[in-house]
């Protein structure tokens, strides 16, 4: 018996039920706001089960165990959880084998960034029935790497492998408060059997992650912040470029505050991951190339332009805001600021309105109620184009996939939350979906397909109220193991709808191939292999498979009733997949 005394112990921390290590972990995981646990089943790692089972029979917190049927849906469940509720979620996986499966969800998750505790169990390496947890399978020989964590290394903030003198709840308490502060990020935490069986004597003290403390947002300083409000007072042609800075709430408030008081344009689509700004609004996307503008506010976005193309002129005034000063998650970086603002969206926005509405001088105001008028007016000129386009996209046979951009936004309540997959089509997605409210639009944030299925899961977890739509091209969708994502779904009543763009190709061997080798052999030569793949797998049938509602579309006139029986089925507690048949990106080619 491990004493309370053996255990690292602080009298100011709380005192938890807990008969084995695994206990505090867990404790430690809910405690810590982990409510969702996507798990994935392995011998070694039994000990969550019997844990969160003995926790709710006694009442002890404990987060819900979901049962996940592959890794990567596992991974991107929690990432889905995480981006929603803006609280870590977390998955376990069996050994080093499972966390290979984890896959480009690991990229997502650091790349994202989201805070999740991503675990493993790992090889027990006891001599046979010398402890509990020892090894009692040949399996387990096999299953012993050099360094587990090195797998993830580059992909999280910190690993850990979790050892006797540690204090279990401690451990994981630590690594939800480095999850959570800024820059967040992933955390690994491997956890050997027979650590996690190591008895207690019936609770454990230990400090949970607020106890700890999240660090608080940190603040520009605002000598830089009144720097940066007078290029913004002061230009002919300012732009905002936004790609994160949505995934707090607050931050979008704080952008329109800033926006409408400067009248400054928001610039959407490319890297924008999150609902940063409302899209309806006079000020989105109204706004000047890069190379055009003389004032350039960068917020959370890696890479807002492609140089040198793009470029702004070298006279332009860049502020550049992150929590990552100077983005050194990133490697090769040629992008350069005149200020970086190490600072959240929030804090970086708020203290610059705050500099801004001191300095305003009437001429200030004239120019830049000109400039409100002139966006207001060609705001409504895109619209009217979009509109138009949309509703002329119906006329095309073979199905236009503009036209299914168009009409999802038909069936979109203020409320239902948007994951985009769509990739070549993501333009015909934003275009049309009219989101207002922060949290309901969400792109990776990473470059890995597969992250929707498993993130749309997690996501409706987290927010069982809304509708939450899929919007995703075949070949990212089924990068992400959708039967296991689905399933789930179905299991748990978390239903989502997956709109799928069914061109039964990627672009990356079509179009890509054509623009890598344009008068290359393969285009002349009409070879398009390993860019198509016609005809395709049945996405209607899989969603059957998985105990959902599915069906493919064929017709224009078909689209928007189809994207409606999809969404009642949802309603009614089934996932649905609405597969929408368009030309190949080659035939789509020859059409234009
Ligand atoms: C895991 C993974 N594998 C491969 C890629 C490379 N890739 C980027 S875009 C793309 C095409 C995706 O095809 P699809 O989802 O059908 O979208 P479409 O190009 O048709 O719009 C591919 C293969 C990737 N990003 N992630
Ligand atoms: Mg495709």
């Amino acid at each position: 018996m491990i004493t309370e005394q053996a255990v690292s112990a602080d009298e100011r921390w709380g005192t938890y039920g807990a008969e084995e290590y695994a206990d505090g972990v867990v404790a430690a995981m809910k405690l810590g706001g982990v409510d969702h646990l996507f798990f994935v089943s392995g011998s070694e790692i039994a000990f969550y089960q019997e844990s969160i089972a003995k926790a709710q029979q006694r009442g002890w917190p404990a987060p819900k165990l979901y049962t996940v049927i592959h890794e990567g849906a596992a991974i991107n469940a929690a990432l889905g959880s995480a981006m929603v509720s803006g609280q870590p979620a977390a998955s376990a996986v069996h050994v080093d084998v499972g966390t290979f499966n984890y896959g480009g969800g690991l990229h997502t998750a650091w790349r994202g960034p989201y805070p999740v505790l991503v675990m493993a169990g790992t090889g027990p390496r006891a001599y046979p029935g010398s402890m509990p947890g020892a090894r009692n399978s040949l399996v387990q020989w096999v299953q012993e790497p050099r360094d587990q964590g090195e797998i993830v290394r580059q992909y999280t903030k910190v690993d850990h492998r979790l050892e006797h003198q540690d204090n279990p709840g401690l451990i994981v308490s630590r690594l939800l408060q480095v999850a959570m502060s800024e820059p967040k990020g992933p955390v690994y935490l491997t956890v050997p059997r027979e650590t996690a069986m190591l008895p207690l004597p019936g609770s454990l003290r230990f400090p949970t992650r607020d106890d700890l403390g999240v660090a608080t947002e940190a603040w520009p300083d605002p000598s830089v912040a009144r720097r940066v409000a007078e290029w913004l007072v002061k230009a002919e042609n300012p732009a905002i470029y936004p790609g994160k800075s949505g995934r707090n709430p607050e931050a979008v408030e704080a952008l329109v505050q800033l926006a409408e008081l400067l009248a400054l344009p928001v610039v959407g689509g490319g890297r924008m991951d999150r609902l940063n700004f409302p899209t309806t609004h006079a000020l989105y996307d109204t706004g000047p190339e890069p190379k055009d503008a003389d004032v350039l506010l960068v917020l959370e976005n890696p890479a807002p332009w492609m140089p040198p193309r793009q470029a702004p002129r070298p006279t332009a005034k860049i502020a550049w805001v992150d929590p990552d000063p100077v983005q050194s998650r990133y490697k090769t970086m040629e992008f350069h600021a005149d200020v970086w603002m190490p600072a959240t969206s929030a804090a970086a926005l708020r203290a610059i309105y705050d500099a801004a509405t001191g300095m305003l001088s009437q001429s200030d105001m004239s120019r830049i109620a000109d400039r409100r008028a002139r966006l207001e007016t060609r705001k409504r000129e895109i619209e009217a184009r979009l509109e138009d386009a949309g509703q002329r996209a119906g006329n095309r046979r073979p199905i236009d996939p503009r036209w299914v951009g168009y009409q999802l936004g038909k069936i979109m309540e203020p409320d239902t939350i948007v994951l985009d997959d769509a990739l070549s089509n993501s333009d015909n997605v934003q275009s049309y979906h009219r989101r207002t409210r922060p949290g309901t639009y969400f792109k990776s944030g990473g470059s890995s397909g597969g992250w929707g299925a498993g993130a749309a899961f997690g996501a409706k977890l987290a927010r069982p109220q809304s509708d939450v739509i899929l919007t995703t091209g075949d070949g990212y969708l089924m990068f992400g193991e959708p039967l296991a994502a689905l399933w789930p779904a179905a299991h748990y009543k978390a239903p989502f709808l997956t709109v799928v763009f069914l061109n039964r190709s990627y672009s990356t061997g079509t179009t890509g191939l054509k623009s890598t080798y344009p008068e290359g052999t393969a285009v002349e030569t009409g070879n398009s292999e390993g860019g198509v793949f016609d005809p395709p797998p049945n996405f209607a049938k899989l969603a059957e498979a998985a105990n959902g509602y599915g069906e493919t579309v064929y017709e224009p006139e078909e689209v928007g009733p189809a994207l409606q029986r999809g969404l009642e089925a949802t309603r009614k507690g089934s996932p649905a997949v609405v597969a929408v048949w368009l030309p190949t990106h080659v035939e789509e080619m020859a059409l234009r």
